[in-house]
């Protein structure tokens, strides 16, 4: 153990506050992200039976410039989280990070990537209902944040949400209205609130899968948050004219494109030239099935040979939040495309 991991312990965590409907309040226009968030976090967690509340760990609260509400978040957004953490990790034991969840866990992906080799916890979680209002999840999903916060045997960044711990780079949102709104489709939770305590399950925390020692990457998306990247969902009938709409742009750096059952798209010439054609310009195209559980493998079936041929990678089983989070962090790194498509079918943090 070295001496930073024997100490950090001992350091408080830090909660960063981003936005999300945990923090706003009612506003004529509907719910709006809102502000004084350390005072009402204290107050929420002050409400939490006495002995939850006695049992919370020490915290500082950071507010991340004026919250917002997650669907406004871009890449931009998600470089900028990594960069604070990466700039103020070291002082504390672990991070929490209060985020809205229609896009939490786009933000969770990328956090995955650009803090690669953490070797303590990112915890990100938000609510389904504002701190303050009648039955809100809000003062739970923080204290259980900040529990599995606090155990630095997890070592990655993990998602806290109705109860449950998820790989941050494995989760979506899969409800728009219950508590527990997130799932893991492709890989099991990491945790679970069991009798009250934060129980971290043995055996699926990327600390034993490969070894935490910080090798950040934190390159520059603003290039890329702008449309560089798409995400194109193919549907019977698509016609080569309208995915060359998407892959011709020459502002357009790659895509995911989310594909049929195990791997399959028409047999149709035409279709393929277009994807052979943005390949061949150097664009990174990677493959998704539509199905959200198992992977794809390009090429089991004839008609998933046009993918193999125009240079389409596989995603697998990756969400389409973590695939193309990926393709964004990939692209946003100066490195020649045969190191990007290997990194691409390497899993980095655990995503697949
Ligand atoms: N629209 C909100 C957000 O993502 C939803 C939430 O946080 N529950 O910021």
């Amino acid at each position: 153990m070295t001496q930073d991991t024997a100490l950090f312990p001992s350091r408080p965590l830090l909660v960063i506050y981003a936005g999300g409907t945990l923090g706003m309040r009612e506003s004529a226009s509907g719910l709006v992200p809102g502000g004084d968030i350390e005072a009402r976090l204290a107050r929420a967690l002050a409400a939490l039976p006495p002995a939850h509340h006695a049992a919370l760990p020490a915290y500082e609260v950071l507010s991340l410039g004026d919250p917002i509400d997650s669907s406004a978040a871009t890449p931009r957004e998600w470089q900028r989280l990594a960069g604070e953490i990466a700039a103020r990790f070291r002082e504390h034991a672990g991070i929490v990070v209060l985020h809205g969840t229609d896009t939490l866990a786009w933000t969770a992906a990328s956090l995955a990537y650009q803090l690669q080799g953490l070797d303590r916890p990112v915890v990100l979680t938000g609510a389904m209902q504002p701190l303050e209002a009648p039955g809100s999840d809000a003062a739970d999903n923080l204290a259980l944040a900040l529990a599995f916060a606090a155990n630095p045997a997890l070592q990655e960044v993990a998602i806290a949400f109705g109860g449950r711990l998820l790989r941050g780079v494995r989760a979506r949102k899969w409800q728009t209205r219950r508590a527990d709104a997130f799932a893991s489709p492709n890989y099991p939770l990491l945790g679970e609130r069991v009798d009250g305590d934060a129980v971290l399950y043995p055996g699926r925390g990327l600390a034993q899968q490969q070894r935490g020692a910080p090798r950040f990457e934190l390159p520059d998306y603003a290039p890329l948050a702008d449309g560089g990247v798409a995400r194109i969902v193919l549907w019977p009938g698509i016609a080569a004219r309208q995915l060359a709409a998407w892959l011709d742009d020459p502002r357009l750096k790659g895509a995911l494109l989310e594909v049929w059952g195990g791997g399959n798209v028409p047999a149709n010439r035409e279709l393929i030239g277009v994807l052979a054609r943005a390949s061949g310009e150097g664009k990174l195209l990677a493959a998704l099935s539509q199905c959200p559980h198992g992977g794809v493998e390009i090429g089991h079936y004839a008609a998933g040979q046009g993918l193999a041929a125009a240079g389409v990678l596989s995603a697998d089983a990756m969400t389409p939040e973590a695939a193309l989070a990926k393709l964004v962090h990939l692209l946003a790194q100066p490195l020649p495309d045969e190191e990007r498509r290997r990194r691409f079918l390497t899993p980095l943090a655990g995503e697949r």
